[in-house]
């Protein structure tokens, strides 16, 4: 049985990649780096690190420089996320988390964030999340499985016991190679190896969506 759900955090309950995109767009013309939205899907569910490798290319920087570029950039993203509210919550995301409470079901984040938290407690869905793995919980970024296993260590599950919610073919990746089967939110061209894909969570309850998943 399904015991805890794991749930990333950027483009599955908010959208926050148009605060990433604008933060690495400003960033990138302040550097004359080539840089537009159709590159910037490429950095859905990245880590910061390695979005800003994606985005200087071939070009060299000192580690010195490169921090900085990295601090910049969140800097410029840290103040454009000062305003989200619980209205930034997407459609049937806050309908889900409440049902998984009353279903006794454990939830944990799982997002490469390292402003995870801070964005947990704007949305105000603090008190429905018993774990958070961000991106200061492990090493390796996802497609590496270490962040999910990590969530289901902290919530005291076996991987297999866990479900993950993703809308990057490297989350997808990461959660298969932990073990735990996973709901990909997209279009199939980018969440299609998931064990079920979705358009969003609007309208999305959990009886169905654990049917779905064990067929
Ligand atoms: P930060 P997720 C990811 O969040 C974003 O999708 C990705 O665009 C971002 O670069 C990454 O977090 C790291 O974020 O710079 O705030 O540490 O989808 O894993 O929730
Ligand atoms: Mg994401």
């Amino acid at each position: 049985p399904i015991k805890g759900v794991i749930f990333d955090l950027d483009g599955v309950l908010t959208d926050t990649a148009e605060y990433h995109y604008r933060a690495w767009q400003r960033l990138a013309d302040e550097e004359g780096l080539v840089f537009n939205r159709e590159a910037n899907e490429e950095l859905r569910g990245v880590s910061r690190r390695d979005s800003l490798l994606k985005i200087i290319g071939t070009k060299k920087y000192s580690e010195e420089k490169f921090q900085e570029m990295m601090d910049r950039k969140n800097r410029y993203y840290v103040e454009s996320i000062e305003n989200i509210s619980p209205t930034d919550l997407l459609p049937g995301a806050m309908d889900l988390l409440k049902e998984l409470r009353s279903s006794g079901i454990k939830v944990a984040l799982g997002s490469a964030s390292k402003n995870a938290r801070p964005v947990v407690e704007k949305l105000g869905i603090g008190e429905y999340i018993e774990v958070i793995a961000d991106g200061f919980s492990v090493q390796e970024p996802k497609p590496a499985p270490d962040l999910f296993l990590f969530a289901a260590q902290e919530l005291g599950l076996e991987p297999g016991e866990c479900i993950v919610v993703e809308d990057a073919g490297a989350g997808v990746e990461a959660a298969l190679a932990a073990g735990m089967r996973a709901v990909g939110l997209g279009p199939v061209e980018r969440v299609g190896e998931a064990t079920v894909v979705l358009l969003s969570l609007e309208g999305v309850n959990w009886q169905d969506l654990q049917a779905s998943l064990n067929s």
